[in-house]
């Protein structure tokens, strides 16, 4: 019978060694954004990260996550970045605007930019919903934040090294192909 195939597999480890983590929390419903903040500054620092790894950018409400998390992403000094923010539903549909045009700007950006970016805000019905995913009964969706952030960013790491070990070999064909012109 034939071997069962192994193909190799790639995956971000849980170090935070050499990484530089950036962080967008909002400050709408900060009791909750503050908790979520502190759990994901927890995970990075039980990854190894150190003060100087990680920087912080406060924005007034969550629909004002992509454009800095895009700022951020687009300076090159980040090897990835936590998104924090909480929306609760309200009597109008501006909860659903806000929550889908920030999911938008998040993924948008972080397409955009090839740096991976963290959701980690909270789309609540209730203040208790939030408060339970912000260290109580559900846990912390920042500490899981902070988790993703790392293995993220080693895995965006690990893949451009296999690429431009790859472009090596493309960019002698090229040459070659320039040559031959
Ligand atoms: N921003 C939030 O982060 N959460 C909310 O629940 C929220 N509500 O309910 O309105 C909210 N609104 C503010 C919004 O994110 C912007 O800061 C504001 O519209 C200015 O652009």
């Amino acid at each position: 019978m034939a071997e069962k195939l192994k193909p190799a597999s790639v995956r971000g480890g849980l170090s935070a060694a050499g990484l530089r983590i950036g962080v967008v929390a909002s400050q709408f419903n900060n009791f909750i954004t503050d908790r979520l903040l502190a759990g994901a500054l927890d995970a990075l620092q039980q990854a190894g990260a150190t003060e100087e790894q990680i920087e912080i950018a406060r924005v007034p409400g969550s629909f004002e996550l992509p454009i800095v998390a895009k700022k951020l992403a687009a300076s090159g000094r980040f090897d990835s970045i936590i998104c924090i923010g909480c929306v609760l539903r309200g009597e109008t549909s501006h909860y659903d605007v806000v929550v889908s045009e920030t999911a938008r700007g998040i993924q948008l950006a972080q397409l955009d930019t090839g740096v991976p970016l963290i959701f980690c805000v909270l789309t609540c019905d209730t203040l208790e919903q939030a408060i339970d995913r912000a260290g109580l009964k559900s846990g912390n969706k920042g500490y899981e934040a902070g988790l993703a952030a790392v293995e993220m960013a080693q895995l965006v790491r690990k893949i451009a090294g296999k690429s431009s070990a790859a472009s090596g070999d493309g960019s002698k064909s090229s040459s070659r192909r320039g040559r031959r012109r």
